[in-house]
């Protein structure tokens, strides 16, 4: 049996993302959780850019960027995530493509230093959601993104979304509600059990710390945690 150790900061939604898809194969492997502000001489040496995540395989070889290693999880162990048809795979291809810049206008809010940039991260999150809500419409009737069957596209934005809700509960921003079918499509892949890597309040609560100690404008709206208050 081939073994699989994925490092992970605990928190990190690339990291997410590789988990979601190793759960989503029934996979087993080993989730290694390091500390950001202390990563250790062996991961330095396995991780080119010093990033999580990493997968190694075998205790030989190891694979950087979630996208690639998604992708050859996705070659080589079964059930199929990526559509059979070329050109639908072409479309997914670019849509995970597009992760990157949606997380940014996503999550850009929770770095911003003053309420000003707070709202000047906000009014980019339209933009992303009405492009996803569009591919949405297109793609067909859901629950996922291509229809009925999950694929590597819902595991590359769940993360995001995730944490869309999870900004929206700090503060609200009240913006996917005017995007039915994006906000269906979040619903969804949050009941999907593959989504989570921790205890859904467990993990809610981690994101909220991360968010208090960054000590941007939105921090001040971070509730102490209920154990902390008791
Ligand atoms: N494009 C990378 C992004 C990974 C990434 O940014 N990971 C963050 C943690 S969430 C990291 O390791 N940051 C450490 C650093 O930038 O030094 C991927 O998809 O794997």
């Amino acid at each position: 049996m081939t073994k699989y150790m994925l490092v992970s900061f605990k928190t990190c939604p690339w990291v997410q993302r590789s988990a979601i898809i190793l759960r989503e194969k029934n996979t087993e492997f080993e989730f290694r959780h390091i500390e950001p502000d202390n990563r250790p001489d062996w991961f330095l040496a396995i991780s080119p850019h010093k990033k999580v995540p990493t997968l190694t395989i075998d205790d030989k070889v190891t694979l950087f960027e979630s996208n690639a290693i998604n992708e050859y999880l996705d070659e080589t162990i079964s059930p199929r995530l990526h559509p059979e048809d070329p050109i639908q795979r072409a479309i997914n291809r670019a849509w995970t493509d597009y992760v990157p810049t949606f997380a940014s206008s996503v999550t850009g809010c929770a770095y911003a230093a003053t309420e000003a940039d707070y709202q000047k991260a906000i009014a980019k999150i339209p933009e992303a959601f009405d492009r996803l809500e569009k591919a949405l419409e297109k793609q067909g009737s859901g629950p996922f993104f291509n229809g009925a069957k999950y694929s590597l596209v819902d595991a590359a934005y769940a993360p995001f979304l995730q944490r869309y809700l999870f900004l929206d509960r700090i503060h609200k921003i009240g913006q996917i509600e005017k995007y039915p079918r994006l906000k269906a499509w979040t619903e969804a892949i949050m009941n999907r059990p593959s989504t989570h890597s921790f205890p859904a309040a467990e993990f809610e609560e981690m994101y909220r710390a991360n968010v208090k100690r960054r000590n941007s404008w939105v921090s001040q709206f971070v509730e102490p945690a209920r154990a902390a208050a008791e």
